[in-house]
C-alpha cells in the first residue's frame, strides 16, 4: 500500500506542479508549493482511483479529480494551522506554511490553492462534458464551503471546551472531514453518469471520512509527534469535542471498527472489484500518521 501511495503521490504532484508552472512567476507560488509538496499521504487521491477502478473510469480523469481535491486539502491544512485556527507550528514533519512564510502569505497561498482546485476542474484539459464538469464543480464547492469543510471547521472551533452530544460531534466531523471524502467517492461516478450507485457511494464516502477523522483523533490521543508529523496530544489541552472526549479511547476504537464493518458490508456486492478500496480502508484504520 505504501508503494502504491508513493507512485500515486508522484503522479498527482507532477500534475499539480506542471499546472502551476504554466503561469508566470508569482510570489505566492513558493508558499503554495510548500503547502502542496512533498504533500502527505494522498489518501483522498487513492480513494478516487479505488472507486474509479470499480467502475472503469478513465485514469486521466481520475488524476484531474485527485489533483483538484489535493489542492483543496492542502489549502485546508494551511488555514487549519494558522494561529487564529488550531495554531500548529508543525505540519507534514516540517514548519507550517505560516511559520515559514508569515501569516498573511499563508492565508493568500491557501486562498490561491482553493481557486486552483476549481481552475483545474474547469480547465480545457479536463475533457468531460460541460454538464458533468459543472456538476463536479458544484459538488466540490458544496463539500468545501459552509455546508462542508469550512462549516465543519467553524463548529470544531466553536465546540472547544463545551460538552457536545454525539450527534453534534458526528455532524461536525462529517462536515469538516467527511464531505471531501464523499466527493472522492461520488465524483468518479458522476463522470461515468452512473446514477444507480451514487447514493450508496455517497454514504460510503461519509463513513470513510468519519472513520478517517476518528483515527486522526486516536492518533492525536496516543500517537507520537515524530511519527504523526504534527504535534499530538493537543485535543485534550484545547478541550476539543471528539468521540474520544465523549466516549473514551476504548469506545472510540470500537466505534471505528464498527464503521469499518459498515463500510465493508456496503462494499460486499462489488466483490473483488472493491479490493483496492478495502485495502485503503484497512490502511486508514491502521495508520499512525
Ligand atoms: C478548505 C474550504 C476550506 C476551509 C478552510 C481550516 C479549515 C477551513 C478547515 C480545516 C479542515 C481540516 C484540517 C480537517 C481535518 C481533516 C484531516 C483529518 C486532515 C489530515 O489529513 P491527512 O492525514 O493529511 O490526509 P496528509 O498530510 O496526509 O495529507
Amino acid at each position: 500500500m505504501e508503494k502504491k501511495l508513493k507512485i500515486l503521490s508522484k503522479k498527482v504532484n507532477f500534475y499539480l506542479n506542471n499546472y502551476l508552472s504554466k503561469f508566470n512567476y508569482s510570489e505566492l507560488k513558493a508558499p503554495m508549493k510548500y503547502g502542496l509538496f512533498p504533500g502527505g499521504k494522498k489518501i483522498r487521491s487513492k480513494i478516487i482511483f479505488d472507486v474509479g477502478s470499480i467502475f472503469n473510469v478513465k485514469k486521466k480523469h481520475l488524476l484531474i479529480l485527485a489533483s483538484s481535491v489535493e489542492a483543496i486539502h492542502a489549502y485546508s491544512l494551511i488555514h487549519d494551522d494558522l494561529p487564529c485556527m488550531d495554531d500548529d507550528k508543525l505540519r507534514r514533519g516540517k514548519p507550517s506554511t505560516h511559520v515559514k512564510f508569515g501569516e498573511s502569505t499563508a492565508i493568500l497561498a491557501g486562498n490561491s490553492l482553493l481557486t486552483t482546485a476549481f481552475e483545474i476542474l474547469s480547465s480545457n484539459n479536463f475533457k468531460v462534458e460541460n454538464k458533468i464538469k459543472s456538476r463536479l464543480i458544484n459538488l466540490l464547492s458544496r463539500c468545501s464551503g459552509q455546508a462542508g469543510i469550512a462549516g465543519g471547521q467553524y463548529l470544531d472551533l466553536s465546540y472547544e471546551k463545551k460538552k457536545v452530544s454525539l450527534k453534534k460531534i458526528l455532524s461536525m466531523e462529517l462536515k469538516k472531514t467527511g464531505k471531501l471524502f464523499e466527493f472522492c467517492c461520488v465524483a468518479p461516478l458522476l463522470i461515468n453518469k452512473n446514477k444507480k450507485n451514487i447514493s450508496s457511494f455517497s454514504k460510503i464516502g461519509k463513513d470513510i471520512g468519519l472513520l478517517f477523522q476518528i483515527v486522526d483523533d486516536l492518533i492525536d490521543f496516543k500517537g507520537k509527534t515524530k511519527i504523526a508529523g504534527k504535534k499530538t496530544k493537543k485535543d485534550i489541552k484545547k478541550g476539543k469535542a471528539t468521540i474520544i472526549s465523549l466516549l473514551g479511547y476504548e469506545n472510540a476504537v470500537k466505534y471505528a471498527n464498527k464503521l469499518k464493518q459498515n463500510i465493508y458490508n456496503k462494499l460486499r456486492s462489488y466483490n473483488n472489484k472493491a479490493d483496492n478500496l478495502r485495502e485503503t480502508i484497512n490502511f486508514i484504520i491502521e495508520r499512525k500518521n
